[in-house]
């Protein structure tokens, strides 16, 4: 592994593998080949237990600073604890780093109470009673007219004395049937564009939020992912994260963050493709001899190592640039972040399609995982910010620069 971790760190990056192996590894094929995952399904429940094991070890709140109860991680850590659950199922470890996701406005730009109230339903400690497992969040961005094209939300928040009312549809969003809180954008003033875009926290219990039917996806299928519906829904203005009219922004810069994060995950995915490769080439014989003795094997699987440890990289440039432009109160990574969303993305769908190259007509076989792996990596040149709106942001740094 890239990443230069001490014995700390190392110690968060050993609980999330080990939790993966030995929790989540043994039920991956029954769940993702389950039709449905609702809550009322029998395997639906057993992906609440996984989930509620997670939130447990304190994985849902690696990254909360210790002062507001979370286990206060840097996120080298979290990227490499990433990887390791990706590496057993990219779905469970989306559903981990979309809970994340919701999170981050708040710990940039909420203040101390928001931080405390949303640290407390991501430890469990609070919860709401129509979310069917404790300890989740997450962040509702999208909507059917608003994907790649953010800005166009039509979601509404309208000021009414000390509350906002909210309305509106959000689709695609990743925990939006298992959390108990989101993070929402919505249009607070719409003669402003996208300065007049605002964000909310929101708790799933408020009269009035609804979840749609769940997405029937390719892959990922141990993430849920659904409409969330806000009808007439009252919240407090102190719900009001940051300033009013700056709620783009904070999308923006917490995307900035987000996409490394998925990067970690696409990193898993393509590790996991080498691990199962080399497995299968050392064993399988061909002409008398190991396939991973054959040129061509061997060179395949030192061109996936290298895509793979480049992603990794990619991951860790980003963090640098990161930390550095924190220390100095400064937000400007969207090129790194870019960069390594888009490289790990493109990266390993090409590293998974490898694996089941090496392995023939078994690597085509459900019997054998690798044909999961090329499902659950698609989504991530598509969720996030897809690789053509990373390519946007990156045309668009080369634009000023020069
Ligand atoms: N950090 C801080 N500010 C940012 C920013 C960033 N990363 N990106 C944009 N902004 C600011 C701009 O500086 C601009 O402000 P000014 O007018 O004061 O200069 C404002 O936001 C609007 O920026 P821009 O004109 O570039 O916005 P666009 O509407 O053209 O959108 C893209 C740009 C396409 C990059 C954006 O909409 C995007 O990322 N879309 C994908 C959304 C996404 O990832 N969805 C996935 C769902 S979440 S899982």
């Amino acid at each position: 592994m890239g990443y230069i971790l001490n014995k700390d760190q190392m110690d968060i990056v050993n609980l999330a593998k080990d939790y993966a192996v030995k929790k989540v590894m043994p039920l991956v094929p029954e769940l993702d080949n389950a039709p449905e995952l609702t809550p009322e399904t029998e395997e639906g429940k057993k992906l609440l237990d996984l989930y509620q094991g997670a939130v447990d070890l304190g994985l849902t709140t690696l990254e909360i600073p210790e002062e507001y109860g979370g286990l206060g991680q840097d996120y080298y850590t979290v990227a490499a604890a990433y990887e390791e659950l990706s590496k057993v199922d990219a779905g469970f470890a989306t559903a981990v780093a979309a809970s994340s996701l919701g999170l981050k406005p708040i710990l940039q730009h909420g203040n101390d109470e928001q931080k405390k109230l949303y640290a407390d339903f991501l430890n469990g400690e609070k919860t709401s009673e129509k979310a069917p497992v404790p300890g989740f969040c997450a962040f509702c961005l999208t909507e059917p007219d608003a994907g790649s094209d953010a800005s166009n939300s039509k979601t509404t928040a309208k000021k009414v004395g000390d509350e906002y009312i909210i309305d509106g549809t959000k689709c695609f969003i990743t925990n939006g049937g298992v959390a108990s809180v989101y993070t929402v954008f919505a249009v607070t003033d719409k003669t402003k564009g996208v300065k007049g875009i605002s964000a909310f926290i929101v708790e799933r219990d408020r009269e009035g939020v609804s979840i749609g039917a769940e997405e029937n996806k390719m892959g990922i299928r141990l993430s849920n992912t659904t409409e969330v519906i806000f009808q007439d829904v009252h919240i407090p203005a102190d719900h009001l994260v940051g300033e009013e009219g700056k709620g783009f922004i904070y999308a923006m810069q917490t995307l900035d963050l987000a996409r490394p994060m998925i990067g970690a995950l696409a990193v898993g995915i393509a590790q996991r493709g080498i691990d199962e490769a080399v497995k299968y080439a050392q064993v399988r014989q061909t002409f008398g001899k190991p396939i991973i003795k054959h040129e061509a094997i061997a060179f395949k699987l030192a061109d996936m190592d290298i895509q793979t440890e480049v992603g990794r990289s990619s991951i860790i440039n980003f963090l640098n640039k990161y930390y550095d432009e924190r220390k100095n109160g400064r937000y400007n990574y969207s090129r790194e972040a870019a960069i390594c969303k888009c490289f790990c993305g493109d990266m390993c769908v090409q590293v998974a399609l490898d694996a089941i190259q090496i392995l023939g007509g078994f690597g085509y076989s459900r019997e054998y995982p690798v044909e999961k792996l090329v499902r659950d990596a698609k989504i991530m040149q598509i969720y996030e910010g897809t690789n053509e709106v990373q390519r946007i942001v990156i045309s668009g740094q080369i634009t000023k620069k020069h």
